[in-house]
């Protein structure tokens, strides 16, 4: 292992920070009926989650139906109730939900939040298509890189590693890249250690990363990146169940039982403040345009 993160770093003092994926765009509130869908269910999650130990809440927007949705009016009301509700950097997924055509993913970056994802390759999702193309990739990054949005990189296999550092080298992410090593969907790598570490290892060093870990998988894994420095996130996009055969009746109950997993391995919670330091999110791009100003 040449170049890469040090992927047995382990730093006690470390902060981690801690990010709430709140909706997602597949479980219904048939699959668990704490699921937050409308933007004022949202913004009610956030804060719980926020009052957990969250710092940043990874938001999905659905219609009336419960649909997953681009829609601009839904996502400039969430976003709005949102930021009312708690001070949490508001991470919209531009990833939406598949079927969603891309550039209607894409303009919900115009609601200026402050971090966004870029999923940066297409591939298989479950029994759906994930498409996301390099020419849309591409001009969605320059447009974050445009309106000063800190984009988190979403990567489901080895191939999309090699995808990230293409967009870097291009000089359409800056240094230093936030990735989120996604495991577990079907279409993506498995949820296992062996898989996490070979991702890890392909990273620039000074990457800053968590894991996603989808499903069952998601305590064990997000404990072993947590345990090798990376950041964690957890809610109800990722897991609907608290322990096997419970279901989790908030957001907020799985932001604790994170809060407890980083304090066993002696990770720090970083409160928003750290978390804005950490990502480069300085005071000033808020007023700038962000969080409110330019809607
Ligand atoms: N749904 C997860 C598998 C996004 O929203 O852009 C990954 C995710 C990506 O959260
Ligand atoms: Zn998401």
């Amino acid at each position: 292992m040449a170049e890469g993160v040090d992927p047995v770093r382990v730093v006690a003092s470390d902060q981690v920070v801690i990010t709430a994926a709140l909706t997602g765009p597949i479980a219904t509130k048939a699959d668990n009926p704490h699921l937050p869908t409308t933007p004022e269910e949202i913004a009610a999650s956030a804060r719980g989650a926020y009052e957990a130990g969250a710092a940043v809440v990874h938001i999905h927007l659905r219609d009336s139906d419960g649909r997953p949705t681009a829609d601009l009016d839904i996502a400039r009301r969430t976003v709005a109730l949102v930021e009312e509700a708690c001070p949490a950097i508001i991470q919209l997924s531009t990833g939406v939900g598949l079927g969603v055509p891309y550039e209607e993913r894409m303009a919900l970056i115009e609601v200026r939040p402050r971090m966004a994802t870029l999923n940066v390759g297409s591939m298989s999702f479950g029994a759906g298509e994930f498409s996301n193309p390099p020419d849309g990739v591409r001009r969605l990054a320059t447009r974050m890189a445009e309106l000063g949005i800190r984009p988190e990189l979403e990567l489901y296999d080895s191939g999309h590693v090699e995808l990230a550092l293409a967009l870097i080298s291009e000089g359409l992410i800056e240094s230093p890249v936030t990735c989120s090593l996604v495991l577990g969907v079907k279409g993506g790598m498995g949820a296992n250690a062996r898989n996490l570490l070979h991702l890890v290892e392909q990273l620039p060093p000074d990457a800053i990363w968590q894991v996603i870990a989808i499903g069952r998988a998601n305590l064990a894994m997000t404990a072993i990146g947590l345990a090798m420095g990376g950041n964690a996130r957890t809610g109800m996009e990722d897991t609907l169940m608290l322990r096997r055969g419970v279901p989790a009746t908030s957001n907020a109950q799985l932001i604790e039982r994170l809060v407890h997993l980083s304090a066993a391995v002696e990770r720090e919670v970083a409160d928003v403040q750290a978390a804005e330091e950490l990502f480069g999110l300085s005071k000033a791009s808020l007023t700038a345009g962000h969080a409110g100003a330019a809607r």
